[in-house]
This record gives structure tokens, C-alpha cells and sequence, in this order.
């Protein structure tokens, strides 16, 4: 049956207590629908993510191969139709509206005026952006650049779905410039699981191929909302439940796609859904490293109950070190006490223990309930401690998968967007391009802000996203980035980020990655990284909402030119003509990409990953297991942890709709999340208007009028929605050890709203 617009009304739509499903697809359907025309959406739907048409700008989940089956979801489903929108912002929508009249719409307001057409520039002084030639606005940003004391003054960011070819060229112009000032959105994603994983594992990048999961017995999904956030993997996970997987979530949250699935494209598992979920561990907020340890504390006894059944001991000697220290560590932690900060009952815990001791292979994923604590590096060790014990690395149908964001987020770290290059690759990208790069760090997102904020920074060049609304505490980054001399973003659409701007300000609008890529030379594909390492070629097909529309790579090189001028002796726009010159170059440069051009006609690239055969590339060539201190959660009287999450209908800044159709929250964002027990405590009432208020240290941030809605999940936590809950988040609170925003966990009190809200 064909969805249709009246389908909103059959039985399986939004409470039937099933993720997926057919108002999944309806939802997707209407999304394209609405916004282009179904007869052209469809098309372009089927061209996503095949062997010759373009990958999914939405999450970075691989799709199997060979490709063939339409591999496409809702979530994607909607990003590709705002691509795909007819609307269009172009230099009468500039002239029409004021910069600032602009800030008093709402986020969603500016992502629904769609396209953005023609390079635009607001003057010093001026109140509105203008139409601005392409040499110009180059010529501008060169300006700016060339008039810094230090090339240090400036950041560079890039989103992650910039393609390998763009952010390769990207980090080549920023650092002939001179600096490492290559801050990304990882820096507040996953950069807790590559700190992780490279002191543990020798390597940033998790150890699965899509097949291992086809043999995996046992897999965890830590801190993770796939149902929403990569549902092509609710395909995966369908799948290995089938043949008879044992998953164990680990999650405050009870999110319906973890417990039932209904996949939607197989009818017959639509009208029940399939369970997902053997064994769902309700960990409070920031409980994880002491369920990890209690878990570990169960398959230490198991082991000590039957010697040599559980440990995997030929494994723990030949290729690990640290296991006595840790072990001892372990075992010194009273029970009670994980129990207690866990929240999980010590029969679950023992439960999962007993399923890991007795499972053959077992892959653990997890994402960003993991990563964005000040524990977040913590919490990724001790999930690699758990794998070691039973050798549950580098062996099929087993290891650690975090599971990536942004579709090409990887990629271009693989590419070198890192404020901390390894000095191998620096190395090799000097030797291939005949220059010295600078050696010294560079800023990532929160010390860019820090930077901007304390005058240390005057230029800030965005390449993707939306810098403004995804940091930490808005009004802080906000008053950083107006403090610069010139900002700068590569958008395919309105943002926030544009509206708050440095003294001058440029909109470069770019191809997205559905559209055709023609350089002088002809049509272009680039290249993707996936979540597990894979390469593959990605190449628009639909036609571009504007003619004065760049790609990226283009706009790169164009910059490139006009700010290192006649001094840089390297081709930048012969580059740019044809990426296989780029691909050539990448393929000199890093490791793995050898005979790139050729390799990537043919199919895809794997790149290695040296934990999968056991090559483990730390100092003492062995995996390291490590002894973490669990930690300090607690509060004052009548304080919560709260966690912030993205509903169903969100691509992270990018809100499509007030619905979170799985949580059962409908028409509102500004809602937060409590479990029943607590709003009776607080003497609240559902519904009831609210304001919350965060601590850290003697900082204090307060939002209103956020609406209370009962959920399940813990006591003593609460929950709501990213972006708009930023606002309690401190700039100065990141994790140990990779700087990622504690997003995750944010100390709040909770009291009824001091004036009615709206
Ligand atoms: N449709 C869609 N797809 C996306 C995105 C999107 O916004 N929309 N964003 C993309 C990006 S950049 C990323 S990084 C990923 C994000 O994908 P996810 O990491 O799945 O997304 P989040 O909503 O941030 O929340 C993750 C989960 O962590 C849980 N959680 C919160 N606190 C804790 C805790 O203390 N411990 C544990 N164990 N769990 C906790 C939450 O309940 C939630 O289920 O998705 C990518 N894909
Ligand atoms: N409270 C809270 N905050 C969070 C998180 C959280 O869980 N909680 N998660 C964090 C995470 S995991 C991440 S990754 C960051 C995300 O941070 P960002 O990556 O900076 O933000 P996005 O919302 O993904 O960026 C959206 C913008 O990208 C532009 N865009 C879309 N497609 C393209 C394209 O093809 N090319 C170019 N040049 N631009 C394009 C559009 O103009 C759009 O407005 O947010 C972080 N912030
Ligand atoms: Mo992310």
C-alpha cells in the first residue's frame, strides 16, 4: 500500500507503543511531500545511498553491501527534502529583512525559508546582508586574514558532512596558512570515545565492519536512541535478533525503538513490531562507569566460580597490559555502592553479567549518552576494560563500535580537521606540498570560544553547521562570536549562526550533497567516510537551486587563492577542477587511500584499523586496560541530573517538527522530562509551567517556562531537548581528558515558573 496523506489515521500511527512502522514511512513520505513534490522526491529517495547516486546526508550508519536494496529512512528521508525544498533565500529576501528582525524568528523559521541562493555580505555598520560577488567576498576574508598579527587569530570549524575532497583541501589552506585552528563538531560528538580508543586501543576508530554483526551473540547499545538517530541500524539490530542475538540496552531512558521495532519496509512485522530489547538496564544519568564496573565486578566472580571458563587468558597475556591493576581496582569497589550510584538492582546487573560470560561474541556500541559527561572518557575505557576481558576485540563478529554522528564526520577527521595533528601526518602533508605546517595545537570548539570571548581570536570561518546554537550556553558563544572582526559560514541553508556576526559577515551559500557537481573539467563525485571505516563515492544527481551556487571544495580553493595570493606555489583551482587531482594527492598523504581514484571506481575502500588483527598501536604495542575512578555524582537536596537529548523530529540544530513522536510528546519542545516520583516530590503537577535553574561552580543559568511531562526514567533525573536546554549548559564544563560539553549531565533545580511563559 502506497502511503498517503490520509494515512495519519490508520490504527498504526503515533501510540501503538511500536517504533517504525508505517507512520514512519508516511511521515517520511509527507516530509518529501511537503516540501518538493512526491513525484521528484521519490526519485531523488531512490537515488540515495545506491551504488551511483549520492550517500545520505543524514548519519554516518553504513549501508550493506553491495547496495541495491533501497536503503533510505525517515530521519534521511526528511533532511534530503530540506535540501530538496523549492524555496529559496536569496538577495531580495536580504534586502526585504534586517539582520536583526531576522534574529527575532525562531530557529525553525530561518531552516524553512530554504536554499540559500547568492554569496552575501553584511558591512561593517550595515543592518543588512547585500549581494556580494564571489571574488569579493573572498577578497574580504583574505583581507581579514591577511590583517591578523597571527594566523592564530583565526578558527576555522567544520561540520562533518564536508566531504573527504573538501576538508582535505580545508586543512591544507588552513594550515599553509600557518595554523591548527581546526576545531569540528567531533570536539562535541565523539571526541571522548577517539581519546578513549586511542590510549586503550592504539587507533580513534572502533573496531566493527557492518558483517560482524551478522555473527555477533551479544550486543550492548550504550547510550544510544539508533530508533531515532540511525535507524538504518534498527535494520542491523532487526536482523541479529532474528537469529537469536541477546542485546542489552544501557540507557535512562526506556526509548520505544529499543524495546519494540516494526521495520518498515517488511509489512508483515508491521502491524506488531518486533522486541528488540532481552535486557534493558535503566542506568540513572552518569551511572555508566559504575554499572561497567559492577558488570565487570559479576564476570570477575564468574570466573572466579568456574577458573578458565570466562576470561579469555591466552588473549589477556599475549595482548593486553594493566589487567591485575584493574582487576584489583575492580574488586575493591563495594557492590552496594555501584548498585546505589548505578540505579541498576544487582540482579540485573548480574543478568548481564552472566549473558556476557556466556556469549561467543559480543560487540558494544554507543553514542552520545556515553561521550558527553565530564566522565565521558571514563566511561568509553571502561567499556574497552569489559570487551578485553573475554578478548572481545579483533576477532570476528566482536569489538567496540562507536557509532558516528554526521555522515562524514570520520572521514574528516581521517582528512585532518584536528586541532591536535599526529606529527606523522604532519610530516607527510609537508613532504607532498613542500611546506612546513605548524606543529603547535590548536583550538578546538570550546577553546574557540574561549578564545573569541577573551579577544584572542578575530576571525571565525564555519564550514557547515551551526556553531552558535550547537555549543554550550548560546548567549556566551553568541557574545564570543560578536566579538569578532569578521565571521564567515559555508551554509546550504539560514541559520542562526549567520545572524549573530562578527563586525563584518559573509553567507557562502554551497552545493548540498543530492546536487550535481560540475567543474570545469566536468561532473564530480566526492567521497564518505562511514561510522566503520568505509569509503565510498558519493555523487549528486539533482539539479542545483541556484547556478551561483559553489561547492565546497570550490569555495575552498577560491579562498585558498585569495588569501595566500601569489605566495602559495600550489594549484588550488587546478585542484578544484577535478577532484581526482585532490584524491591523488590524499592517496600521496595518508595511509590507507593508496590508489584511491582507481580503487574507489571499482568500489569501496576499507581502511585499516589495526585493533581488528590485534595490532594495537599504543607505546607497549598491547591494549591497555585502565583503572578509572568513578565519579562524584552528587547533588545537593532538591537537585537533578539532567540529560539532553534530540527528539524524533530533528537533525540537531535543525528542528523539523514540535512532535517527538516516540516519547509521546507532541507540540512543544521546551518540555521537561521527569519520572512521576519526582514531579509528586517537587510538589509539581503535569503540565504545570516551570523554570530550571543549572549549577556549576558559582555559575548559574536559568531557562523558563519549560512545560513538566512525566516519563519514565529515573528518579533524580530529568531530561529535555537539544537545542533548546543549551542554555544550562556551562561553556567551562567539558570532560576529562577530550573537552566535550557535558551535555549529558548538567546539575539542575526545578521550581514553578515565575511569570506565565509566552
Ligand atoms: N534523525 C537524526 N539523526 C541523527 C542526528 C539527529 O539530530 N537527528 N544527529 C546525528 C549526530 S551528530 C549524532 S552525534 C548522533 C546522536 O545519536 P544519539 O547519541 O543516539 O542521540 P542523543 O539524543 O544525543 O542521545 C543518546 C541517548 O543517550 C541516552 N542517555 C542520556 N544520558 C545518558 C547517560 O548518562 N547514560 C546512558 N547510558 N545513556 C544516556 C538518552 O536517553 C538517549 O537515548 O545521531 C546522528 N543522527
Ligand atoms: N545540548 C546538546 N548540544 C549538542 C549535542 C547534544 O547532544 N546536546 N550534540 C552535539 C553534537 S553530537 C554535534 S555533532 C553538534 C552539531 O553541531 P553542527 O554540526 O555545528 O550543527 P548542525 O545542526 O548539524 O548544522 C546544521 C547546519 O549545517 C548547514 N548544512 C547542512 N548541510 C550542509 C552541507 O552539505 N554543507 C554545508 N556547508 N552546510 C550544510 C545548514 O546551514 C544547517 O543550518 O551539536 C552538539 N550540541
Ligand atoms: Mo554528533
Amino acid at each position: 500500500m502506497a502511503p498517503t496523506e490520509d494515512d495519519e489515521t490508520t490504527p498504526l500511527a503515533p501510540d501503538d507503543g511500536v517504533a517504525g512502522g508505517f507512520a514512519s514511512i508516511v511521515s517520511s513520505a509527507r516530509a518529501v511531500a511537503a516540501k518538493v513534490g512526491l513525484a521528484g522526491g521519490a526519485r531523488a529517495l531512490l537515488q540515495m545511498n545506491q551504488a551511483r547516486g549520492f550517500d545520505c546526508p543524514g548519519c554516518a550508519w553504513p549501508d550493506p553491501e553491495p547496495r541495491g536494496a533501497i536503503e533510505f529512512c525517515e530521519n534521511g528521508a526528511k533532511h534530503l527534502a530540506h535540501e530538496a525544498t523549492r524555496r529559496r533565500v536569496g538577495p531580495d529576501f536580504f534586502a526585504r529583512r534586517s539582520v536583526e528582525s531576522l534574529a527575532a524568528e525562531s530557529d525553525r523559521w530561518l531552516e524553512e525559508q530554504g536554499r540559500l541562493t547568492h554569496p552575501v555580505w553584511r558591512p561593517e555598520g550595515a543592518s543588512h546582508y547585500q549581494a556580494i560577488s564571489w571574488d569579493e567576498a573572498f577578497a574580504r576574508i583574505a583581507a581579514a586574514l591577511r590583517g591578523l598579527a597571527s594566523p592564530d587569530e583565526a578558527v576555522f570549524y567544520t561540520s562533518g558532512r564536508t566531504s573527504n575532497e573538501a576538508a582535505f583541501l580545508y586543512q591544507l589552506f588552513v594550515r599553509r596558512l600557518g595554523t591548527n585552528n581546526l576545531p569540528d563538531c567531533s570536539n562535541l560528538c565523539h571526541e571522548s570515545s577517539g581519546v578513549a580508543l586511542s590510549e586503550t586501543l592504539g587507533g580513534g576508530k572502533g573496531t566493527v565492519d557492518l558483517d560482524d554483526f551478522a555473527l555477533a551473540d551479544l550486543i550492548f547499545l550504550i547510550g544510544q536512541n539508533p530508533g531515532t538517530n540511525h535507524p538504518r541500524m534498527m535494520t542491523t539490530l532487526r536482523d541479529a535478533k532474528r537469529r537469536g542475538c541477546t542485546i542489552i540496552a544501557v540507557n535512562p531512558l526506556r526509548e520505544r525503538a529499543l524495546v519494540r521495532f516494526a521495520h518498515p519496509q517488511h509489512p508483515l512485522e508491521m502491524l506488531r513490531g518486533a522486541p528488540i530489547t532481552d535486557l534493558f538496564l535503566q542506568v540513572r544519568v552518569g551511572g555508566d562507569v559504575a554499572l561497567l564496573q559492577a558488570i565487570a565486578q559479576e564476570v570477575l566472580r564468574l570466573e572466579d566460580e568456574a577458573p578458565g571458563s570466562v576470561l579469555d587468558r591466552d588473549f589477556l597475556r599475549e595482548h593486553t597490559e594493566g589487567f591485575e591493576a584493574w582487576r584489583e581496582a575492580v574488586r575493591a569497589a563495594p557492590m552496594e555502592v555501584l548498585v546505589a550510584e548505578s540505579g541498576v538492582p544487582h540482579a540485573e546487573i548480574r543478568a548481564a553479567a552472566e549473558r556476557y560470560a556466556r556469549a561467543e561474541r559480543t560487540i558494544a556500541c554507543w553514542a552520545m549518552g556515553v561521550t558527553q559527561h565530564r566522565h565521558a572518557v571514563a566511561n568509553v575505557r571502561e567499556i574497552v576494560n569489559l570487551l578485553l576481558l573475554r578478548g572481545n576485540v579483533g576477532r570476528p563478529g566482536a569489538g567496540a563500535c562507536p557509532v558516528r554522528g554526521h555522515s562524514n564526520v570520520q572521514g574528516d577527521r581521517t582528512m585532518g580537521i584536528w586541532e591536535r595533528p599526529r606529527h606523522e601526518f604532519l610530516a607527510r602533508l609537508g613532504a607532498e606540498f613542500g611546506f612546513t605546517p605548524p606543529s603547535r595545537h590548536g583550538l578546538d570548539a570550546v577553546g574557540a570560544i574561549e578564545a573569541m570571548r577573551d579577544g584572542r581570536v578575530h576571525v571565525f570561518f564555519g564550514l557547515g553547521g551551526n556553531f552558535a546554537v550547537a555549543t554550550p550556553d548560546p548567549a556566551a558563544t553568541e557574545a564570543a562570536l560578536r566579538r569578532c572582526r569578521l565571521t564567515a559560514h559555508v551554509s546550504t541553508t539560514l541559520n542562526r549562526s549567520h545572524l549573530v556576526t562578527g563586525r563584518e559577515a559573509l553567507i557562502l551559500p554551497c552545493l548540498a550533497r543530492s546536487e550535481c557537481d560540475v567543474q570545469r573539467t566536468g561532473p564530480q563525485f566526492v567521497t564518505i567516510e562511514d561510522s566503520m571505516a568505509v569509503v565510498r563515492r558519493s555523487e549528486g544527481t539533482r539539479p542545483p537551486p541556484s547556478p551561483e551556487l559553489r561547492s565546497e571544495v570550490a569555495i575552498v580553493a577560491g579562498l585558498a587563492r585569495a588569501t595566500l595570493g601569489s605566495g602559495s606555489p600550489l594549484p588550488w583551482e587546478e585542484l578544484a577542477a577535478d577532484y581526482d587531482r585532490i584524491r591523488e594527492r590524499i592517496a600521496r598523504v595518508i595511509p590507507g587511500f593508496e590508489g584511491l581514484n582507481e580503487r574507489i571506481r571499482l568500489g569501496t575502500l576499507v581502511l585499516p584499523r589495526g585493533a581488528r588483527t590485534r595490532h594495537f598501536e599504543t607505546p607497549g604495542g598491547r591494549a591497555r586496560f585502565s583503572v578509572n575512578a568513578r565519579p562524584a555524582l552528587d547533588l545537593a537536596p532538591g537537585e537533578l541530573w539532567l540529560t539532553t537529548l534530540r527528539s524524533h523530529d530533528q537533525f540537531n540544530t535543525t528542528v523539523y517538527s514540535d512532535d517527538d513522536r516516540y516519547r509521546g510528546v507532541f507540540g512543544d519542545r521546551r518540555v521537561l522530562l521527569l519520572a512521576p516520583t519526582d514531579i509528586a516530590e517537587l510538589g509539581l503537577e503535569a503540565g504545570q509551567r516551570v523554570d530550571v535553574t543549572s549549577r556549576f561552580r558559582d555559575e548559574r543559568r536559568t531557562v523558563r517556562g519549560f512545560r513538566v511531562k512525566p516519563h519514565d526514567l529515573p528518579r533524580g533525573n530529568a531530561a529535555a531537548y537539544y537545542p533548546e536546554a543549551n542554555a544550562l549548559v556551562p561553556v567551562s564544563s567539558f570532560a576529562e581528558g577530550s573537552r566535550t560539553p557535558t551535555y549529558k549531565s548538567v546539575a539542575v533545580t526545578v521550581r514553578p515558573a515565575a511569570a506565565p511563559a509566552e
